[in-house]
């Protein structure tokens, strides 16, 4: 399968990320995607760099204030202080109800809370350059699936987007790859699109930023947000609003529940996609669900990769698979690629 794969995911390397009130490495790191980028070359596969620019793809799905913000946040955070270049900006403060977020702060740390969800994003030097590199991709992918170029492509990608909204950071997410693919393929003559969003966690910036589409149908399995990141999106009654109302379908499922019952959410999901006479589909392709993820309480094994892969391929649609999250980073590789050597039939 053709493979957008840019080196740019490299400028996005920050060192801690905070855990229980500590600072611990990263989780979300350059290795993931040189693991799946080795793995995909030993296997044949051909990578491919990103040349469409995903701008106006990106102003669709995110607003202005936030974009402007992102990429010129590590000039702004290296500008406050001396010192600043060698440190990690986190915010610390937040917009919760009854606080204004119409209005944007001069103040670095504010204007960092405003356009943030959690304090798990950490941001470094490069990171708007590794994101918008991962948005092109998206917008690439999209483009050669419109002009019937491709069947199906697989951005390798990081960091992830699903948890980016409109105007937020979050969960390792800046720019929401999966929404900007979506989008492209709208553009280019696919009158309804799915998201299929497979990462064990809720994909809250994908929804939130379709939840008003009939267009854009938004499909999750993910571990129950009662329990699991990012707790405050992803139940089952969140079903859409206005015209996008029935266009939303959450399957949370019980952290630690069984494999089995992962694929029972998976039909439901593609019985709904093949309901909705979807022209195209995005899967958000997380790989968290995998038995040893240092983060996560799925209990999916390598071969179950390849079994989605096949279940994904029998919907018949031109795809675009974009890599979210995932953090046992040297199995990574051979569970993406049995994912899309599943939906080939290879
Ligand atoms: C894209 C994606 O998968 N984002 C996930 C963001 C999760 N953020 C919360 C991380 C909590 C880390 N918990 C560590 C538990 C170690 N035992
Ligand atoms: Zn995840």
């Amino acid at each position: 399968m053709l493979t957008f794969f840019s080196d740019s995911h490299h400028a996005h390397a920050p060192q801690y990320e905070f855990f229980r009130g500590e600072r611990v490495p990263c989780f979300e790191t350059p290795a993931r995607a040189e693991y799946v980028k080795a793995r995909l070359a030993e296997r044949g596969h051909v990578l491919r760099t990103p040349q469409a620019d995903s701008r106006a793809l990106l102003a669709k799905v995110h607003t202005a204030r936030y974009l402007n913000f992102l990429e010129h946040a590590w000039r702004d955070w290296v500008a406050l202080e001396e010192g600043n270049g060698q440190r990690q900006p986190f915010p610390s403060v937040w917009p919760v109800r009854t606080l204004r977020s119409d209005v944007e702060p001069a103040n670095f740390t504010a204007r960092l809370g405003l356009y943030s969800m959690d304090n798990g994003s950490p941001l470094s030097a490069g990171t708007w350059q590794a994101a918008k590199a991962g948005a092109d991709a998206a917008a690439s992918a999209a483009a050669l699936l419109s002009g019937n170029s491709e069947r199906a492509v697989f951005c390798c990608s990081r960091p992830p987007g699903h948890h980016a909204g409109a105007d937020f950071m979050g969960g390792y997410c800046f720019l929401n790859n999966a929404a900007v693919a979506a989008q492209g393929l709208r553009d280019g003559g696919a009158a309804r699109v799915a998201v299929l969003d497979v990462d064990y966690h809720h994909g809250n910036g994908t929804q939130s930023i379709f939840y008003g589409r009939a267009d854009v149908l938004f499909i999750s399995l993910h571990g129950d947000p009662m329990t699991e990141y990012p707790f405050y999106l992803g139940h089952a009654d969140e079903t859409g609003e206005g015209e996008g109302a029935g266009f939303n379908l959450n399957l949370p499922l019980p952290a630690g529940c069984t494999v089995p019952r992962w694929f029972e959410a998976l039909e439901a999901a593609c019985l709904r996609i093949a309901g909705f006479k979807a022209d195209a589909l995005v899967v958000s392709l997380g790989l968290d669900t995998f038995a040893e993820d240092p983060i996560s309480k799925f209990a999916l094994q390598p071969q179950d990769f390849i079994r989605l892969g096949e279940r994904l391929g029998k919907l018949g649609l031109p795809t675009v698979f974009v890599l979210e999250g995932g953090y046992a980073a040297a199995e990574l590789g051979t569970n993406a690629v049995n994912v899309i050597e599943g939906y080939e039939g290879r």
